[in-house]
């Protein structure tokens, strides 16, 4: 895990300031690219993925709208990083999403209600972290980038060659426990890939307030790092360069950072109003380099997907959509007495006092 020679790292390349792209906005094909494109069965999956999630994200939009869920951070129009860097993970890694990265929860295989009950108020999360690799969504910023170096540096001290990757916004990069995180995955030189999902807005913050880095990848330099610039509307660029990444973590390379440039098309949350801080122009510009229409104008063009496909996979995501719909309105709520469960192994006096009390004040009614 440490450097063993004395010698000082060899001195990563600068990331492009233009974004890497496999295809262009159009849907053709980029010549002479720098990376190989996913192969034909990846590239209908990385679309499979991406229309499912945003049927997904849209029914979300809607629960939080009938107040069914307390609030739904939207990833419409990210859909290209979500799914692009979760497909890229082989099952033994680890993902360490935000609460924007519902999507690529639901491609990593977790039950999509599962992935709403934290935003839905019952729990801090729904699903097993260890059965599903994902760690819980975190909502504290960059949070989940120190999480994924001290598991990545255990794992290799056990002998497991895990590596993960660690979802994070553009305002994210500029906390504390971001140049933490950088910094001991660097020097440990642990399998990590940060990817930046630059979405332009922190809330009402835009990125230049943020950052005077040429971009986001170019921080990677300052620790020692490899950084990469991708087109974060290109699922098919975020595939490669992510599986790129994440083998040569693997193979003891070290982590990376990726700054996926794409836009975050709806508000911050439900509860918030866009048209206060940013010019709508802005997200109709953006709404025409959509990351699905771009790779399903791809694939028709190359003979791998007709109407009949497309069809099935739409059928899919209803499907996936109205489950969700039924069973957020159905599931049972959890009971108040559970918010005291799984806090301890065996619960100290005092908040075992508690939990009575509360009990008490229940059953009085
Ligand atoms: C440590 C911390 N400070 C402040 C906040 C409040 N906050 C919530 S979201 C947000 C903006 C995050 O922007 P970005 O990292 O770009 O992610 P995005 O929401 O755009 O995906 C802020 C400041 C927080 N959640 N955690």
């Amino acid at each position: 895990m440490k450097r063993t020679d004395e010698q000082p790292a060899p001195v990563p390349p600068l990331p492009s300031l233009e974004p890497l792209r496999l295809v262009a906005p159009d849907g053709s094909r980029v010549s002479g690219p720098a990376f190989d494109s996913p192969d034909h069965s990846t590239l209908v999956a990385l679309l499979r993925a991406m229309v499912i999630g945003q049927r997904f994200d849209n029914q979300a939009s809607t629960l939080a709208r009938q107040g069914r869920l307390a609030v739904y951070p939207s990833s419409r129009g990210q859909e290209a990083c979500q799914v692009g860097g979760t497909l890229a993970l082989a099952q033994r890694d680890w993902l360490f999403p935000t609460y924007r990265d519902c999507v690529s929860l639901v491609s990593r295989g977790v039950d999509p209600v599962e992935v709403l009950t934290l935003l839905r108020g019952d729990w801090h999360s729904g699903y097993d972290a260890e059965t599903h690799r994902c760690a819980p969504q975190c909502t504290p910023l960059a949070t989940n980038a120190s999480h994924a170096v001290g598991l990545t540096y255990a794992a290799r001290r056990r002998g497991e060659n895990a590596a993960a990757l660690v979802l994070m916004g553009d305002g994210a990069t500029s906390e504390g426990d971001a140049h933490e995180a950088y910094n001991f995955a660097a020097v440990w030189n642990t399998p990590v890939v940060f990817l930046i999902q630059n979405n332009h807005w922190a809330i009402s913050v835009p990125v230049r307030e943020q950052s005077a880095a040429p971009t986001l990848a170019h921080k990677a330099l300052g620790y020692g790092m490899r950084g990469y610039h991708v087109d974060g509307n290109d699922a098919a660029a975020v595939h490669a360069v992510v599986s790129h990444a994440l083998a040569e973590g693997r193979s003891g390379a070290g982590p990376t950072i990726i700054e996926a440039r794409t836009y975050r098309r709806g508000p911050h949350t439900n509860s918030d109003d866009p048209r206060r801080y940013r010019d709508e122009d802005e997200a109709r510009q953006w709404a025409e380099r959509d990351p699905v229409q771009r790779l399903e104008t791809l694939l028709r063009a190359e003979g791998l997907l007709d109407d009949g496909e497309m069809e099935r996979i739409e059928a899919q995501a209803e499907q996936v959509a109205s489950r969700v719909r039924e069973r957020v309105a159905t599931d049972g709520r959890p009971t108040p007495s559970e918010l005291f469960s799984h806090v301890y192994g065996s619960a100290p006096a005092l908040l075992a006092r508690q939990r009575q009390e509360l009990l008490g004040e229940i059953q009085e009614g």
